[in-house]
């Protein structure tokens, strides 16, 4: 039985991951701040299937002491899902709250960065595999993206550099880079905005954060030959839009 920790599984796409690794067959690490849904994920698939660590990524203290007090059977990570992430505001980059670049880039980038680093040794050991959450902002930008594309650019980037730093220790790493997915990432991004959230997401169809979850564990689950390098996926009703001119007169 192979063991997946996912960042962020209170809500949205890792939330999902949990899911879908536990029904795959998997025991699956579930990290968050918010404890009692972690506890509630705990009570629906079971202690031998599921086990809550609650921390905040930033602390990294309170990370190492959850990671130490794993039960045995929970000890041997096969795969990490980084999926813990959030961007915050969507104002041009000359009105910003600095404070909330700072969170975006402690979350996304900075306690991403230590979770993998911290986790690597055994990931070797046992040829495992990182799978990150990056998204189309890494590729694409737009209008008050600034920060938050920029971290999952990063997130992109660092993938695709552990593959080489990595090749030829088994350990499979995947960039994936979804468009607009329903969660309460555009909740969070507007201060809690749910009003906002359902506009942006009306008539869209967007994808699910099972839709993504599937798509994780479906790059897990590969023969231990086949690398995926990254995934970018966006709903049907989610394209690209044209560059924008500013005009002088
Ligand atoms: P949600 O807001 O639904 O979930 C975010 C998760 O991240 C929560 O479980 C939250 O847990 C956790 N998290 C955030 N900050 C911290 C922190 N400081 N410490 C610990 N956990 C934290 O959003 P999504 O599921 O949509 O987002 C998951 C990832 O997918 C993010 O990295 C996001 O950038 C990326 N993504 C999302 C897309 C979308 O359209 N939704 C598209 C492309 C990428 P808690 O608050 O309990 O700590
Ligand atoms: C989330 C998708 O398009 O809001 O990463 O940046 S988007």
């Amino acid at each position: 039985m192979k063991t997946a920790l996912v960042t962020g599984a209170t809500s949205g796409i890792g939330e999902a991951c949990v899911r879908a690794f536990a029904a795959a067959g998997w025991r699956v690490i579930g990290t968050g701040r918010r404890e009692d849904r972690l506890q509630a994920l705990c009570d629906e698939l079971g202690a031998d299937v599921f086990h809550p660590c609650v921390f905040d990524v930033r602390d990294e203290a309170a990370r190492d002491r959850a990671l130490e007090g794993l039960p045995e059977a929970f000890a041997g990570i096969d795969c990490l899902v980084n999926n813990a992430g959030l961007a915050l505001g969507l104002t041009d980059a000359q009105e910003a709250d600095l404070d909330d670049w700072r969170t975006m880039i402690d979350t996304n980038v900075t306690a991403l960065v230590s979770m993998t680093h911290k986790l690597l040794p055994g990931l070797i050991a046992r040829k495992g595999a990182i799978v990150m959450l990056s998204s189309v902002a890494a590729t694409y930008p737009y209008t008050g993206g600034n920060v938050y594309g920029g971290t999952k650019a990063f997130v992109r980037q660092f993938a695709l550099g552990l593959r080489s730093d990595l090749s030829g220790t088994g350990v499979r790493v995947t960039s994936i880079e979804p468009g607009m997915v329903e969660t309460e990432f555009t909740t969070v991004r507007n201060g809690g905005d749910q009003a906002a959230s359902d506009a942006l997401y009306a008539g869209v169809n967007p994808l699910t954060g099972q839709d993504i979850a599937e798509m994780v564990l479906w790059v897990a689950s590969q023969p231990p030959h086949v690398n995926i390098n990254a995934m970018e996926v966006m709903p049907v009703n989610q394209s690209f839009a044209g560059f924008k001119v500013a005009r002088e007169t």
